[in-house]
């Protein structure tokens, strides 16, 4: 017997097995639109750099690996494993390398569009600015060969030279290449100063050419004030970058009604949302972020069935699940899809609806929500 928790007009999804509908799940195309770069390292890489750095005698690998394998971690915690994870990958070659792993290891599993964000950071020892980690990200992207990345917008891009996902870069050898259209968010971390979130916003605007599209603000909630970060996401607005917000991932109701007067073209999170600020939220339609496994892992849900993804998705509100942190949290944005199939009862063709349906809230241009749209259509034909 299935559950259908979301009421009898939706159809209950087929008799397959979990293993086919997890099949299902990772050959159905997605779109990622909620992922940090450093919270989507993959555990091989994240133990290969401790280990690199144990042998400098720079940290003690014993004590960090025993860290890096725990696996059940409170927000606080995933906030102090985050602080480790930084002072393990936060160099340049590092982050570059990061950066392309994570960027195959979406389009291995079919996210045709991902939207990458990170904290760009500075570290004076390694001769690291902001600009040159954004820099060693861009690098990343450039040395992904297993499958075509786009990351360059077309208006930006020579008219003379075929674009990444042309026709002719379709095929390679006879094979058909995966592709997938990359862009970055700058992420401001709670725990910076009103000059450091601008820096950031400047730096976004300086590397608009390279796909940078907008502005996230993340990190620790219960760290900082909304209105240390307010100049810096206004000016970032009024420059035409879009902006995401962590919204409501602790209890905060000042902070929450703020957040909502701003009008983030995103959310992610709404955890601790009290009636007031769903009304709010649904009268302005923002999108929500939703990540099922974070939630759950960071205790931010009482129970999977208790997510608000249900009174969200029955509402038709716009929405879009995501994977926040694969690596930290031992996820994929195929796993996503398949819990939400099994908890919630979604059957195949309203997860590829959903699926599908993120195209609205991509902070993209036109061009490319119309070539998804094909990529999309064309699936629709193979999947049935
Ligand atoms: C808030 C989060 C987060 O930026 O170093 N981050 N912020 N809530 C979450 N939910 C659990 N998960 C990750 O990636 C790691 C950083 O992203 C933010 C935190 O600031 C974390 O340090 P980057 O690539």
């Amino acid at each position: 017997a299935f559950r259908t928790k979301l009421g009898p007009k939706y159809t209950p999804k087929s008799l397959l097995t979990q293993v086919g509908e997890m099949e299902w799940c990772v050959s159905m195309p997605k779109i990622e639109l909620h992922a940090h770069l450093n919270g989507s390292i993959r555990d091989f890489t994240l133990l290969d750099l401790a280990r690199a750095l144990g042998d400098k005698g720079v940290i003690d690998f014993s004590q960090v690996e025993h860290v890096i394998l725990k696996n059940d971690r409170s927000l606080s915690e995933v906030f102090k494993l985050f602080d480790l994870i930084h002072i393990v990958t936060t160099d340049h070659s590092s982050i570059t390398r990061i950066t392309k792993e994570v960027v195959e290891d979406f389009a291995s599993e079919n996210v045709v569009y991902l939207e990458l964000r990170t904290t760009p950071k500075k570290n004076d020892s390694l001769g690291m600015s902001k600009r040159s980690y954004v820099e060693a990200v861009l690098e990343g992207l450039r040395a992904v060969s297993s499958v075509d990345v786009a990351f360059i917008p077309y208006s930006e891009e020579p008219i003379n030279l075929s674009s990444p996902l042309s026709d002719e870069s379709d095929k390679c050898n006879g094979n058909t290449r995966k592709k997938i259209f990359v862009r970055l968010l700058l992420s401001i971390d709670r725990r910076e100063t009103t000059e450091a979130a601008m820096e950031t916003v400047m730096l976004a605007l300086e590397m608009r050419h390279f796909g940078v599209v907008g502005i996230d603000l993340s990190g620790n909630p219960a760290v900082g004030e909304w209105i240390t970060y307010l100049p810096a996401l206004k000016f970032a607005r009024d420059q035409g970058l879009y902006v995401t917000l962590h919204c409501g991932e602790v209890s905060n109701s000042k902070e929450i009604h703020n957040m909502l007067d701003f009008l983030p073209e995103r959310i992610g999170h709404a955890c601790f949302f009290e009636e007031e600020h769903w009304r709010r939220l649904k009268s302005c339609n923002i999108p929500v972020e939703i990540c099922l496994t974070s939630n759950i892992r960071t205790l931010s849900v009482p129970t999977i069935d208790a997510h608000h993804f249900v009174d969200l998705y029955n509402a038709k509100h716009p929405l879009v699940l995501c994977t926040d942190d694969s690596g930290v949290f031992s996820t994929s944005l195929s796993n996503e899809y398949n819990i939400a199939a099994s908890t919630f009862g979604l059957g195949q063709k309203e997860m590829f609806e959903l699926s599908k349906n993120a195209i609205k809230f991509i902070f993209a241009d036109n061009v490319v929500k119309e070539d998804l749209r094909k990529t999309f259509d064309s699936a629709a034909k193979n999947l049935d």
